[in-house]
């Protein structure tokens, strides 16, 4: 919604249900009539069977490799304050960092212009580096909304630019064959009711901030992102670990009514309070969330069955567009964490922060058709496979596995890096051999011959490894 000024009544009522600044008015009562009371919030979380669960993770256990974008006002002083540089990585978080007060943040809505935003550019690049879905920010914690939502001013349609981003984002992504997926923040650092007060947020000058309010405003803004945009494959909440301001009780009733818009939409574990801090995962059961979210860190193991996690991590060492960030893992990091979270059974969802006028930085693009390259040869070892029945191999790389239709089962074994000889040994991998060592690096090589004694098999590799990042062998086993 444009902020338009308060000339008449009408833009006063749009003032007072707005979260640009703080107001006397209870928001909720003078909006009732619309949103979320209108949403029938069904039970939903722990009520199917395994099968049913089963059947809407399926597209999530199987993806592997997703884009997550951080794009927002913080992409405009990317990371630098009045022309100084602010400490810390995240430059998303430069409004908290430099404890910008919400009237002089607010003013960077003025300068936010992505003329130069082509959502099918991103997505044709996503989907080339193997990406099955996409994770935007539709508002972070500074509050700032992509999409011209009816319940603020504090949005895309506010800015120069004045044109929604996230419907042709989600045109361009399907087109490419990839899930559009939300990222809301719980947190929120301009709305005057939100429940935990601090000096420089948009709550400050409000005496008792409302998060009943809050959470219709919440409601109404997600009953827009999960009606107006087709199926939203996740819902990745963030920032709920405020304890003033979130609790389980909020977080289960919020994933409920998620599910009552989209009954086939999956909500990560951080809708709720139960997530063990960085690792991401679920304290102990009982919390909602249909998959856990390790945050710049993969697990040093898999899970049992039934577990489903992605692990979230930045190209460089910021979320945010921050320009003198220039610490970029290298494509070889990159897909060797790509491979050791799918040797995990999980997801890599890698992060990627465009610039303010809607162009990704140039290291980025090559980072990202350089795993392309990679996967099209070797994807079929990522896509829809399970993690090593073996943990870590005892060489420097990583396995996958697939099991057939015919009952075989093929063993995809990633070498990153020869040891010394070349003899490549699986320790604990029983069953007997179809067939040789094949190559799906260089399908057209020699097969290597597979020696398989007590309980152990092995293959040696001559000469050098064929590809840099990662050279994935073939063997298929019966039994
Ligand atoms: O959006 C990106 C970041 O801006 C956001 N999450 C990613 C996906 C984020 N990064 N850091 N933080 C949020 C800060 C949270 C830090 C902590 Fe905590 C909150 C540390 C202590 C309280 C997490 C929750 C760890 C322990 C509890």
């Amino acid at each position: 919604m444009r902020w338009e000024g308060m000339t008449n009544s009408f833009s006063f009522l749009k003032w007072a249900c707005s979260a640009s600044l703080v107001t006397v008015f209870s928001f909720s009562s003078l909006c009732a009539e619309d949103g979320w009371k209108s949403v029938k919030t069904k039970e939903f979380f722990g009520k199917e069977t395994a099968q049913e669960r089963g059947k809407r993770m399926e597209w999530f256990g199987d993806a592997r490799f997703g884009m997550f974008i951080h794009w927002g006002l913080y992409s405009v002083p990317a990371g630098d304050w009045k022309g100084e540089p602010v400490k810390r990585n995240n430059a998303e978080w430069i409004q908290s960092h430099a404890q910008i007060p919400s009237a002089d943040y607010s003013e960077l809505i003025h300068q936010f212009n992505p003329t130069k935003y082509d959502p099918e550019k991103w997505m044709e690049l996503a989907a080339f580096a193997g990406m099955k879905y996409v994770v935007i920010t539709s508002k972070h914690h500074e509050g700032f909304c992509l999409w011209d939502s009816k319940y603020t001013d504090f949005d895309v349609a506010s800015t120069p630019y004045g044109k929604d981003l996230l419907k042709p984002l989600a045109e361009a992504a399907r087109k490419n064959g990839l899930k559009m997926c939300w990222y809301h923040s719980i947190l929120d650092w301009h709305h005057p009711d939100y429940g935990f007060k601090k000096s420089w947020r948009g709550n400050a000058s409000n005496p008792s901030p409302d998060m009943d309010a809050y959470t219709g405003y919440m409601k109404n803004q997600l009953a827009e992102l999960l009606t107006n945009y087709g199926d939203i494959g996740t819902v990745w909440f963030d920032g709920e670990w405020e304890k003033e301001a979130w609790t389980h009780e909020r977080g289960l009733d919020l994933y409920n009514y998620c599910r009552s818009l989209q009954p086939n939409t999956l909500v990560n574990n951080r809708v709720d309070t139960g997530r063990k801090g960085m690792d991401g995962m679920n304290k102990s059961a009982g919390f909602a969330g249909d998959f856990s979210t390790p945050e710049q860190q993969i697990p040093e193991t898999g899970f049992p069955e039934g577990v489903y996690w992605e692990s979230c991590m930045t190209i460089n060492d910021s979320w945010g567009y921050k320009t003198r960030d220039t610490d970029w893992k290298s494509t070889t990091t990159l897909i060797r964490n790509l491979v050791d979270v799918s040797s995990k059974g999980g997801n890599y969802l890698l992060n990627v922060g465009p610039k303010p006028d809607g162009t990704f930085p140039e290291a980025i693009v090559e980072r990202l058709k350089g795993m392309g390259e990679w996967m099209r040869v070797h994807s079929s070892a990522i896509y829809g496979t399970k993690a090593s029945p073996i943990g870590k191999p005892e060489f420097d790389g990583r396995l996958t596995i697939k099991e057939n239709a015919d009952g075989t089962l093929t063993i995809h074994v990633f070498v990153f890096n020869k040891p010394e000889g070349g003899k490549i040994v699986l320790k604990g991998l029983a069953g007997a051999p179809v067939g040789n060592v094949r190559s799906l690096t260089e399908p057209k090589a020699q097969p290597l011959s597979l020696s398989a004694d007590d309980g152990s098999l092995s293959f040696v590799i001559d000469g050098e490894l064929p590809n840099k990042h990662a050279s994935v062998y073939k063997i298929v086993l019966k039994g």
